[in-house]
């Protein structure tokens, strides 16, 4: 009865987050990203991609402002806009090792992203 009781709950915990994710998603709708040379801006966040992780599970901006990933691994990872598995199309960019990219936030919303070649990897942007 108590196995049965807590399954319960975690059933709904998830269900929660997802529906959370749901309606964030459903925010971002009208928001467009722009690939930048980082070389060229100075990042209001950067985000390192070491050991298989995103260094920040979420950060928070503003509208126009840059946010840096950084590959400290030596293989291959991507920032694909979306819920795991689900890429939505809005932003998609692939970091070889020792590499950086930048991406311009143009309105305001939420974004959930992950690694396409990782599934454990995900993390999200809040564009206040
Ligand atoms: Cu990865």
């Amino acid at each position: 009865m108590i196995i049965k009781a807590m399954t319960f709950a975690i059933l709904l915990i998830i269900s929660g987050c997802v529906d959370a994710k749901l309606s964030s998603e459903g925010l971002i709708s009208t928001t467009t990203v722009t690939e930048v040379s980082c070389s060229g801006v100075v990042a209001n966040e950067t985000i390192n991609i070491q050991a298989y992780t995103f260094s920040s599970g979420s950060v928070a901006i503003f509208d126009e402002q840059v946010v840096k990933w950084k590959n400290l691994d030596p293989v291959t990872h991507s920032v694909t806009s979306g819920l795991l598995s689900l890429p939505d199309g809005k932003f998609n960019i692939t970091l070889q090792p020792n590499t950086e990219r930048c991406l311009r936030f143009i309105n305001s919303g939420a974004f959930t992203y992950f690694c396409k070649f990782h599934s454990n990897m995900t993390a999200e942007v809040i564009v206040q």
